[in-house]
């Protein structure tokens, strides 16, 4: 067993408030496991801050008209109050902008670079020539060379999670002035992660624990082959890059981010007196380094932070990196921009934070996307937390007071129902540690619930309201077993709802310090005395959550800085440009995924006059079978371009509407018909 164990959360970018994504995507998780370990009495450091460099800040800065300072400092203290508020178990919550992570994040670049390691290039970049700048990642907005998506930023398509640079982008422009870029030369470090590859692909395949969808963005990305990435930015906004000749230059943010994690372990350490601290948790091989993040930073904390951990030398590599899928709200993929987004100091003023940790927990996108949805919020609450779990409680501890003045009974002859409903509290306690240790934590949670119900069922069957007169001895037994299941319910939901398990652990009498180790069927002893009980979960009326949906569908109609939520018009366009276009119908004879891609499918279509083949990202829209035999229309005379191996030869159009699905333009025109 290792000796301690190191969380990190993502540094959520201090640009915005937390929504429910994030919750759902590290800091949840992060938090059930920390909590688990603490109550099992390991040594575990929880670290996580604010992401204050990047241009996701100074985008928001020039949105907002004020400094990216202003921006990263108000943020940056509205997000740990919200995470505090909430109940999340940070020791530390660090911030990108502080001298220690500066300090940190030029020492890495230092050493790497008197290590030989960086290339260092001169290439062609986007440039604005009215902003005076160059224009990286998400400076500029185009076409997503491999979906088709018109508003992809240039480091990432948000529709389809390809990472793209810059000048990948089809019709580029520029998120500052609208304007189309030119290409001007600039000098830039890059770190050759192909280096890598063979010491990676060899790694990633000895991690047997990883979670499926993580090993599998691993090896799609080591399978296309690992390219130079560039480490620096011509930004002023970031940990400047620390070489005389790099004036005007700053450290790629996803160079700086993941060091933070370093940084803020360093300032912990400060903190405790012991400066020296943080290296037992980086540099000592009896550490277990954990990355809770969501799935769009999986290259970043796979790839790029352990071949510059590894490269650096001394620091201890990620054991595991559990990384989640998406949430998506009401059925719709979340979206900040278009206000469709449950806000979690939103969410905090109308119910309490264990309700959530709890539905959340229950449905997190362990394993592929998941929703949450208002309804679903009010159905676990009222059928689960109020009617199974509170019940049960209430039954109890009501009962107790009744008729035995709030003393637990003493146990005396116990049947073999009673026996086995006792029995089940360790059953259980080892189904869900299993669940914690290998990141189940639905699962987990769905065990825990299942012993309130294994109580609920047992108080039935055993009728106590009736043995109470016939057989008291029995009665006491029933309420006996009761009230243990009650103490160990109190522990083994602690890491989900620390604050409504205190307080049953208050009402019951158990020390709030008692171990995991102790949860077993005696922790309440006979003779204690059990408090006045309070409702523990209320339900949840029709209106509030009606009243939810409502916000929420306020929100989203709300102008956000557009009319509506499509793409603003593009630029005036002459009518012999648009003629130049040659746009035919066609008719698709065949389709196939591609393998080893997630959004092509390559389709062979009859053009009347030839048979040819066009790849086209809808792979994640469509299956091959339901699209053979449309009628479509084709760009016919579009350049050839390779994808995957594949040379496609035109593209299929496609209307997108406000919810991102895809629709065909369909035509009646037999094949090869001319679309004027
Ligand atoms: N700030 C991206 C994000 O918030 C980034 C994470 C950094 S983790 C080192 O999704
Ligand atoms: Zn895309």
């Amino acid at each position: 067993m290792p000796k301690r164990t190191l969380i990190t959360s993502a540094l959520p970018y201090a640009n915005g408030p937390i929504h429910l994504g994030h919750l759902a995507g590290a800091y949840l998780p992060a938090d059930f496991y920390t909590r688990y370990l603490r109550l099992k009495g390991e040594d575990v450091l929880h670290i996580s801050g604010s992401d204050e460099h990047g241009v996701p800040i100074t985008i928001a800065a020039e949105k907002e008209d004020i400094s990216p300072q202003q921006v990263v400092d108000k943020f940056h203290i509205q997000n740990q109050s919200t995470f505090d508020r909430f109940g999340i178990d940070f020791d530390y919550y660090g911030r990108t902008s502080s001298k220690t992570h500066r300090e940190t994040s030029q020492d890495f670049f230092n050493k790497l670079n008197e290590q030989g390691v960086f290339k260092k290039k001169t290439e062609e970049q986007l440039y604005d020539e009215d902003a005076d700048m160059f224009l990286p990642d998400r400076y500029v907005k185009g076409t997503c060379p491999v979906c088709g998506h018109g508003e992809a930023y240039g480091d990432q398509c948000e529709k389809c999670g390809s990472s793209l640079s810059p000048t990948d982008l089809i019709d580029p422009v520029s998120a500052i002035t609208g304007n189309k870029p030119i290409t001007k030369k600039t000098e830039h470090w890059y770190l050759p992660l192909g280096n890598y590859q063979d010491w990676l692909e060899g790694w990633i395949e000895s991690r047997n624990n990883w979670k499926a969808n993580v090993t599998g963005q691993c090896k799609s990305w080591l399978n296309s082959g690992l390219s130079d990435r560039a480490v620096t930015r011509d930004l002023t906004w970031g940990v400047p890059v620390p070489l005389p000749e790099a004036d005007g230059k700053v450290l790629y943010v996803w160079f700086d981010a993941p060091i933070g994690y370093i940084s803020a372990t360093k300032e912990w350490a400060e903190k405790q007196g012991d400066p020296d601290l943080w290296k037992t948790y980086w540099q000592d091989d009896d550490t277990r380094l954990i990355h809770f993040i969501g799935k769009d930073n999986i290259v970043f904390h796979c790839i790029m932070f352990p071949a510059i951990l590894k490269q650096y030398g001394k620091y201890v590599l990620p054991d595991n990196v559990p990384a989640n899928e998406f949430l998506n709200l009401e059925g719709r993929k979340l979206s900040t921009s278009k206000g469709w987004a449950v806000w979690l100091d939103d969410y905090m003023d109308d119910f309490e934070p264990d309700l959530l940790r709890y539905v959340l927990g229950s449905t997190l996108p362990e394993t592929k996307d998941s929703d949450f949805s208002w309804k679903d919020f009010q159905v676990r609450v009222n059928s689960e937390l109020a009617d199974i779990l509170g019940n049960f409680v209430y039954r109890t501890t009501s009962f107790t007071q009744r008729f035995f003045d709030g003393e637990v009974p003493a146990p005396d002859d116990l049947s073999d129902t009673d026996i086995a409903a006792l029995a089940a509290i360790n059953q259980q306690k080892e189904l869900i540690q299993r669940a914690y240790d290998s990141f189940k934590f639905r699962e987990a949670i769905a065990e825990t619930m299942n012993l309130a119900r294994t109580g609920n069922r047992y108080f039935t069957e055993t009728e106590p309201w009736k043995t109470r007169k016939e057989e008291p001895q029995r009665c006491k037994n029933t309420l006996y077993v009761c009230t243990q299941i009650c103490g160990a319910l109190s522990l083994l939901f602690q890491p989900v709802m620390p604050k409504k398990m205190a307080l049953l652990r208050e009402q019951l009498g158990i020390p709030h310090q008692t171990p995991w180790e102790q949860i077993n069927d005696h922790l309440v002893p006979a003779g204690h005395l059990v408090a006045e009980q309070e409702i523990l979960f209320h339900k949840i009326e029709d209106d509030v959550v009606e009243n939810e949906i409502q916000k929420l569908n306020d929100k989203s109609a709300a102008p956000t800085g557009k009319e509506t939520n499509f793409p603003p018009l593009k630029k005036t366009t002459t009518f012999d440009d648009f003629m130049s276009l040659d746009l035919r119908a066609g008719k698709i004879l065949k389709a196939e995924k591609v393998k080893k891609s997630k959004k092509l499918i390559q389709i062979s279509v009859d053009m009347g006059f030839d048979k040819r083949t066009i790849l086209s990202g809808i792979a994640e829209f469509f299956s091959p079978e339901e699209i053979i035999g449309k009628s479509v229309c084709v760009v016919a005379n579009l350049a050839p371009k390779k994808m995957m191996g594949i040379e496609s030869n035109g593209m299929i159009l496609m209307g997108e509407d406000s919810e991102n699905q895809l629709h065909f333009v369909e035509t009646d025109a037999e094949p090869g018909s001319p679309i004027t």
